[in-house]
């Protein structure tokens, strides 16, 4: 049977932190490390900075691990890594997001966090390619998430669970990003369903009710690692204006492009960041 067919989480019974919790085993087992310390989510720009982070411990698809799938899309990595940094931390490289346009659900969305989570990790590092309005941003600057807003209209939370989400971009841990590299700016991220980019006017409700930053993905997550207890760092690299933004259309070519040319720079940044963790 596929990795697909059998994913525990297709079905609508199962506990999704109870598959959390198996799939932190597996982890447990396969890198042999009991406590991850730190997680961090390599969204599409940021994949080189698994390397940098220091010492790889192990590095397993994925799909070795329970709820976890085979990524749908080109330039995703289905990785695990398991690193040690200098300090001796431990970090869960996650190059395995799931996007919510996927239509798998919400319990897929947030289940390499709440992995993570019951990994042990106090830290979720959550990076994304992503569409900038502020003007000023260039394709290939990363950018701090400061809040968020979510339009995908769905959540990882189920039932009356009413998570508290002020200070969900931790500013300690946008601090000390600062720290690594002053220039950082700083925005609000809208999370929208796609797979579609925006419209030109969907960007200029973005941009009115508060936005600066487009994607697709992070926002569910964010919920879920708070959810769980965890303190966040969101870190967007901006591949392009976003639309309207940038009078000529928007091509995934583009945005694969800005993202390897800026991969060298920000993938060192992060590493820098979490080294500092
Ligand atoms: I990379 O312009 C990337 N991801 N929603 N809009 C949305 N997601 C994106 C964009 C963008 N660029």
């Amino acid at each position: 049977m596929s990795a697909q067919l059998s994913n525990p989480l297709t079905d609508p019974a199962a506990d999704p932190f109870e598959v959390a919790r198996r799939a932190a085993d597996d982890i447990r087992r396969i890198t042999g490390v009991d406590t991850h310390d730190i997680a961090v989510t390599l969204g599409s720009g940021w994949g080189k900075s698994a390397e940098l982070l220091g010492e790889t411990v192990a590095q397993f698809p994925a799909t070795e691990v329970t709820g976890f799938s085979a990524p749908a899309l080109e330039g995703h990595v289905g990785t695990l890594r398991s690193v040690r940094t200098p300090r001796g931390k431990h970090v869960l490289v996650i190059g395995a997001r799931t996007h919510y346009y996927e239509g798998h659900g919400v319990r897929r969305v947030a289940h390499s966090v709440r992995t993570a989570a019951a990994a042990g990790a106090a830290t979720m590092v959550l990076t994304n390619g992503a569409g900038g309005i502020k003007p000023a941003w260039k394709p290939g600057q990363p950018v701090l998430i400061s809040d968020h807003i979510n339009l995908t209209a769905d959540s990882p939370l189920e039932g009356a669970t009413f998570v508290d989400l002020t200070d969900l971009y931790s500013l300690r841990l946008r601090d000390l990003a600062r720290s690594i590299d002053p220039s950082l700016d700083e925005g609000v991220y809208c999370q929208f369903r796609g797979p579609q980019y925006e419209t030109p006017a969907e960007v200029q409700m973005a941009k009115t009710i508060g936005g600066h930053i487009v994607g697709m993905s992070t926002a569910l997550e964010a919920i879920a690692a708070r959810q769980a207890g965890m303190e966040v760092l969101g870190l967007s690299l901006i591949t392009n204006k976003a639309a309207g933004i940038q009078t000529t259309p928007l091509s995934h070519q583009e945005v694969i492009d800005a993202g390897r040319e800026a991969e060298p720079v920000i993938s060192s940044l992060l590493a820098r960041v979490i080294g500092a963790m």
